[in-house]
């Protein structure tokens, strides 16, 4: 036993004062027509859980994850048998992985794809005892100094060529694990500089690596989503896939569409300017809903701190979202998130995932209430409502030819608009239904 401090957490309701307890979320409890524990799917991230020590800029690492070995392989097996008795303990139904979170870096690609061999043999065992579930996989191509000008975007050809093999090696795995998604995050796809950057080649053969890589796994079988992540900056100053609505963009100019979707993480979207559920929504209204990385930064820090999901607001509104993208099929919450340097127990680790639990538990119980009180939505529908009839509705069939629209203007005088937008009313109403 790796955490002999953290006992089954139970569900006990809202007034309970155990700290070891969900208040709101009750995995068998249907809401919506699903149990909460299909309409959130949450899944433990390998590498913030299980890997993160609590290194930062000006210090090492804070707490132990050896798993009680030095031998790299042991701990690795180790720390294998710790995630399962984790997500056990905290009744979190799948895990995401980086291939090298899960087995160390070889001296060679040869090795290090034999030690994954290794792991995921574990793994698969260890997923069919407990019923747990793989939300995800993805390759870490930013790490390693062989990435230090990028993977798919670098200028030497001979590191395109080792991605495109890591990646494939990872999609194997991912397929072998049952993985309903795989990733892409660009962690070093970005420049610094245009002085040294080619970009139009740049993008050409990242759209390549992704076609390649993604046509190879359908392949093999994989028939989960692949999603894009986007992200503004951090590592590189100009991240590729900046956000939602840039990436969409990509995705059309390659002809990617179809096989892609994105994973659409809060902090991400934050950094780049945007709330969350504007992010959420730009992918809906793109049809490119697809997974979350569920976690929160710090409005007044300008970095990924990768924090644990605590504002009720966001979980709300991002689950108004989901539900409205007619939930999740292949994707899921993914915890992408870590407890902060100074939690460093193993405590602070049952603490975090039931803050976040529990926060996404209210904001789906809430994003039903909202629903159910049903007047956001009116207000909505009938602020939009001259597209119903008469010209608005020749717009809305796209029927209305130019000579009409200019007819029409000019027989109606000025225009008559003076109806308010009524932002407060709503934000009392919001305020309304989920604190009362
Ligand atoms: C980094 C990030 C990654 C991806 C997976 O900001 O979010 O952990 O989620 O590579
Ligand atoms: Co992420």
């Amino acid at each position: 036993m790796y955490y002999p401090n953290i006992p089954a957490i139970k569900y006990e309701g809202r007034d309970t004062t155990n700290p070891l307890a969900f208040r709101w979320y009750n995995p068998d409890e249907v809401i919506g027509g699903k149990t909460m524990r299909e309409q959130l799917k949450f899944a433990l991230a390998y590498w913030h859980t299980m890997c993160a020590e609590g290194t930062d800029m000006f210090g090492v690492g804070t707490m132990d994850k050896s798993y009680g070995t030095t031998d790299p392989m042991q701990s690795a097996k180790n720390k294998a048998e710790a995630a399962f008795e984790l997500m056990e303990k905290l009744s979190v139904d799948y895990f995401c992985f980086h291939d090298r979170d899960i087995a160390p870096e070889g001296a060679t690609l040869t090795e290090s794809n034999e030690r994954l061999d290794e792991i995921t043999d574990l793994i698969a065992d260890l997923m069919k005892k407990t019923g747990k579930k793989c939300l995800w996989g993805t390759a870490n191509c930013f790490n390693n100094p062989r990435y230090m000008h990028g993977a798919g975007t670098a200028p030497n050809a001979d590191v395109f060529a080792y991605a495109a093999a890591q990646i494939k090696k990872a999609i194997e795995l991912t397929v072998k694990l049952g993985g309903s998604g795989y990733v892409y995050w660009g962690g070093r796809e970005g420049y610094e500089t245009l002085l040294n950057t080619d970009m139009g080649r740049e993008l050409d053969n990242m759209a390549y690596l992704l076609k390649i890589t993604s046509e190879y796994g359908r392949k093999i079988g994989f028939t989960g989503d692949y999603y894009i992540e986007p992200k503004p900056k951090e590592p590189t100053k100009h991240q590729y896939d900046f956000d939602a609505a840039t990436v969409c963009g990509f995705l059309n100019k390659y002809g990617l569409a179809k096989d892609f979707r994105l994973n659409i993480e809060a902090n991400h979207a934050t950094l780049a300017g945007h709330t969350f559920q504007h992010e959420l929504n730009v992918a809906r209204v793109n049809g490119a809903f697809g997974s979350i990385d569920a976690n929160q930064g710090d409005m007044l820090l300008g970095w990924d701190t990768d924090q644990f999901p605590t504002n009720l607001y966001d979980t709300t509104l991002c689950m108004l979202e989901v539900i409205r993208a007619g939930g999740f099929t292949n994707g899921g919450l993914n915890f992408d998130a870590k407890t902060r340097r100074g939690s460093n127990t193993p405590e602070d680790i049952a603490h975090a995932f039931i803050a976040g639990m529990d926060s996404f538990a209210y904001g789906l119980r809430m994003a039903y209430k909202l629903i159910d009180d049903g007047r956001l939505d009116a207000f909505v529908a009938n602020r939009y409502a001259s597209y119903g009839d008469g010209i608005g509705k020749k717009i809305t069939d796209k029927t209305a030819t130019i000579e009409e629209l200019e007819a029409y203007a000019l027989a109606m005088g000025d225009v008559k608009n003076n109806i308010s937008g009524r932002q407060e009313y709503l934000e009392n109403i919001l305020n309304a239904v989920m604190f009362q």
